[in-house]
């Protein structure tokens, strides 16, 4: 039997190389999810979520905010990442220790040991709302990856190649699930489909996203 083998290592995640430099950790932010979700919890306190706008003037369907020394912003003067709350004009809050740990066991993981996130934006999904493709490019050190952590309701992630028109993969992203997107995937597009409605039993109605960046 191989019941003591799996017993020996519990809730083991599961580690998918999902292109050159991109690795898919299912089940990899389980572990201290009680401590990390209360975490997120004071965070959203200080800092709640609300739609940005982006520069053509679309309302964002995804609710965000951040943590961190700097936090990604939209608005009608374009992207950018600022030290502080545009909301309040004060600083976003610390990013929590538990985030921060994390995302450096991930990155290491998937082979970017030397990875120090600076930010963390946070995004959060309700039924019907997606995340068109796009490069995350905001950045000044394309070398050091992204490390992005799923929460609540499963969503399809679309995953394409360093060019728009490229084809995009779909990989379902569950609760707990980790990718890494580093080396020659750090500029590819990505996505989320428009989410599914579901109830998840800690986060019911939402899923939550956390992308670490080293942003400056
Ligand atoms: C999301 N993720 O999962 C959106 N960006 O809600 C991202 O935009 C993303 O998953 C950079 C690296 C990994 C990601
Ligand atoms: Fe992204």
């Amino acid at each position: 039997m191989t019941a003591d083998l799996f017993d020996a290592v519990p809730d083991a995640p599961s580690q998918e190389a999902i292109g050159e430099g991109a690795v898919l950790l299912r089940g990899f932010a389980r572990d201290n999810e009680s401590d990390l979700i209360a975490d997120l919890r004071a965070v959203i306190a200080q800092a709640p979520f609300r739609h940005m706008v982006t520069p053509g003037g679309h309302t964002m369907s995804v609710a965000m905010t951040n943590c961190g020394a700097v936090g990604w912003v939209t608005d009608q003067s374009g992207y950018r990442y600022s030290p502080t709350d545009p909301r309040t004009n004060q600083p976003w809050p610390a990013m929590p220790r538990s985030f921060h740990q994390l995302a450096k066991l991930a990155a290491t993981r998937a082979g970017f040991a030397d990875f120090v996130p600076d930010a963390c934006l946070i995004n959060r999904y309700t039924p019907g709302a997606k995340m068109s493709l796009h490069q995350d490019k905001d950045e000044t050190d394309f070398g050091a990856p992204i490390v992005s952590v799923s929460w609540g309701l499963p969503a399809t992630f679309l995953f394409g190649g360093l060019k728009r028109s490229d084809p995009s993969r779909r990989l379902r992203l569950a609760h707990g699930d980790v990718v890494v997107l580093g080396g020659p995937s750090r500029l590819a597009y990505h996505g989320i489909a428009p989410l599914a409605d579901g109830e998840h039993p800690v986060l019911k109605r939402q899923r939550i996203n956390l992308t670490f960046r080293k942003a400056r």
